[in-house]
C-alpha cells in the first residue's frame, strides 16, 4: 500500500484537476508518457451534486450523490477508456476518493446529479447506492449543531459533519462495504490506487477494515499480487489533536509542511535562506519520506480552501515557483496554468519530471552555497542544478559531479537530438564548471543530467 506502482523507473505524479477523462487519455499518450510522468491523479469520478449557486463549482464534486461512474468529467465509459489507454503508455490513474461523506445537509432533494440519480439530502436518502439515515454518524456527534467545531477533540472531527457534510457511519459494515465495493470497482477498471480524501475525518480503524477489502490490482498492466497505492489526505501543520503519524500503518501520506515550509524559503520569509536546504528532508520535522507523498500545492490551497499556509507556492507565482528541484512528487496541471494566464512552465516543468527520474537513485552531493540564497547540488553523478534566489548575479566556477563533456540545460532549451536549444555547460574532465545566472532571469537556475549530454 506504500509502493505507488510506478512503472520504468518513473517517479512524479501529476494532478490533472477537473479534466474530462478524453482529455486525460489524449494527455497521457502525448504527453505524459514521452516525459516520464509516472501517474495522474484524476478528480473523483464518482456522480455528485449539481450546484447552482454558485454555478457548477469545483466543489460540488467533493459532495457524491452515488457511487456510479458519472461526472462532469464524463461517463464510465470514458473513464474506462481513459484508464486503459494511459496504463497502456506506463501512466498510473490515481483516484481522488471522498468516502467520509455525501453531499452537504442542505443540498435538497431531487435529481440535480451529474447522471440525474434521485436523492434527497434532508432525508439523507441516498437510494442508488443504497445508504438511508442509518448509515450516517447523527447519532454519534456530540456537538450542539452535528459539525466540527473544535480540532482538539478527535472524536467530532471524525465523527461530525466537515462543513455540513452528511458523515457516514464507517464503523458500519454495511457503509465499509458499500465503499469497498465502489473501491474494488474501480481496480478492476485498471486503477493504480487511490489518494482518500478527508482521512482525519475517518476513524484510523474504520480505513484499516475499508483497505483491508480491496482487491489486487488488475493483472492486465499490473504483477499478481500488488495492492493499490494509498495516500491519505491529512492536513497535520501541528498543532492539531490528529496527527498524520497515526495513518502511517494504512499508507502514505499527504506532507502538507513540505510546500508551506519550501514556499518560506523561496519568498525569504522569517529570514530563511536557500542554503539551510543543505540539511531538507526529515530534519526540518516532515514525516519519514518512505510514508509521505510531497507536493508543492494541491487544488485547495491554489485557491484558499483547506490548508497549507499562505506561503504555498501556486501558478501565480509562475517566477518563483521552480517547479522542479528537490522534486516535488505532484505538479500543478497544465490547464490550470493555462486558465491563470500566466506562462505556463509546462515544458521546464516535463523537463524536471525527467531529471528527477534520471537522478532517483542517486544521493545528495557536491554541495554548494553562498551562506545565502544561491546555492547548487548533485545528484550523485546523474544531475546538477545550480539556483540564484538572491538579488545579485552568481558567477561560480563549481564541482558538477558529472563526467567531462557538453550539457544542455533543460531550464532554458531542450536537447534535441545532438543540439541544445538553450544554455550550453562545458564541464571540465575534473567535473568542474562555470555557471552565470543573471538575478534578472526569468528562471535563475540551471539544470543538467546525464540524459542532457550532447
Ligand atoms: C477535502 N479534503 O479533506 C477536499 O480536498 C476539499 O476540496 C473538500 O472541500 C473537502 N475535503 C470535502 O471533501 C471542498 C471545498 C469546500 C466545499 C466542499 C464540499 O473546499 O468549500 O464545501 O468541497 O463541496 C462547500 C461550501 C461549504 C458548504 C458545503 C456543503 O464551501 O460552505 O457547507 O459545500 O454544502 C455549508
Ligand atoms: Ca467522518
Amino acid at each position: 500500500q506504500n509502493d505507488p506502482n510506478t512503472k520504468h523507473g518513473r517517479t512524479s505524479i501529476v494532478h490533472l484537476f477537473e479534466w474530462r477523462w478524453a482529455d486525460v487519455a489524449a494527455e497521457c499518450e502525448r504527453y505524459l508518457a514521452p516525459n516520464g510522468y509516472a501517474g495522474v491523479q484524476i478528480s473523483p469520478p464518482s456522480e455528485s451534486i449539481v450546484l447552482t449557486n454558485p454555478w457548477h463549482p469545483w466543489w460540488q464534486r467533493y459532495q457524491p450523490i452515488s457511487y456510479n461512474l458519472c461526472s462532469r468529467s464524463g461517463t464510465e465509459a470514458e473513464l474506462r477508456d481513459m484508464i486503459t489507454r494511459c496504463n497502456n503508455v506506463g501512466v498510473n490513474i490515481y483516484v481522488d476518493a471522498v468516502i467520509n461523506h455525501m453531499c452537504g445537509a442542505g443540498g435538497g432533494e431531487g435529481n440535480h446529479s451529474s447522471c440525474g440519480t434521485y436523492f434527497n439530502a434532508k432525508n439523507k436518502d441516498f437510494p442508488s447506492v443504497p445508504y438511508s439515515s442509518w448509515d450516517f454518524n447523527d447519532f454519534k456527534c456530540k456537538t450542539g449543531n452535528g459539525e466540527v467545531e473544535n480540532y482538539k477533540d478527535i472524536f467530532q472531527v471524525r465523527d461530525c459533519r466537515l462543513v455540513s457534510l452528511l458523515d457516514l457511519a464507517l464503523e458500519k459494515d454495511y457503509v465499509r462495504e458499500k465503499v469497498a465495493e465502489y473501491l474494488n470497482k474501480l481496480i478492476d477498471i485498471g486503477v493504480a490506487g487511490f489518494r482518500v480524501d478527508a482521512c482525519k475525518h475517518m476513524w484510523p480503524g474504520d480505513l484499516s477494515n475499508v483497505f483491508g477489502r480491496l482487491k489486487s490490482l488488475n493483472t492486465t498492466w499490473f504483477s499478481p499480487d500488488t495492492k493499490p497505492f494509498i495516500y491519505q489526505e491529512v492536513i497535520d501543520l501541528g498543532g492539531e489533536a490528529i496527527k498524520a503519524s497515526e495513518y502511517f500503518e494504512l499508507g502514505r501520506v499527504t506532507e502538507f509542511k513540505y510546500g508551506a515550509k519550501l514556499g518560506k524559503v523561496i519568498r525569504k520569509w522569517d529570514g530563511e535562506k536557500l542554503s539551510f536546504l543543505k540539511s531538507w528532508g526529515e530534519g526540518w520535522g516532515f514525516m519519514p519520506s518512505d510514508k509521505a507523498v510531497v507536493f508543492l500545492d494541491n487544488h485547495d490551497n491554489q485557491r484558499g480552501h483547506g490548508a497549507g499556509g499562505a506561503s504555498v507556492l501556486t501558478f501565480w507565482d509562475s517566477r518563483i515557483r521552480m517547479t522542479g528541484w528537490d522534486l516535488p512528487t505532484m505538479q500543478m496541471d497544465p490547464l490550470s496554468q493555462y486558465l491563470s494566464n500566466k506562462t505556463p512552465p509546462v515544458e521546464t516543468t516535463g523537463n524536471m519530471v525527467i531529471f528527477r527520474n534520471v537522478v532517483s537513485d542517486q544521493p545528495l552531493a557536491n554541495w554548494w552555497d553562498n551562506g545565502n540564497s544561491q546555492i547548487s547540488f548533485s545528484r550523485g553523478s546523474k544531475g546538477f542544478i545550480v539556483i540564484n534566489n538572491n538579488n545579485w548575479e552568481l558567477n561560480e566556477t563549481l564541482n558538477t559531479g558529472l563526467p567531462g563533456g557538453t550539457y544542455c540545460d533543460v531550464i532554458s532549451g531542450d536537447k534535441i537530438d545532438s543540439s541544445c536549444t538553450g544554455k550550453k555547460i562545458s564541464v571540465d574532465s575534473d567535473g568542474r564548471a562555470t555557471f552565470h545566472i543573471s538575478h534578472t532571469e526569468e528562471d535563475p537556475f540551471i539544470a543538467i543530467h546525464a540524459e542532457s549530454k550532447l
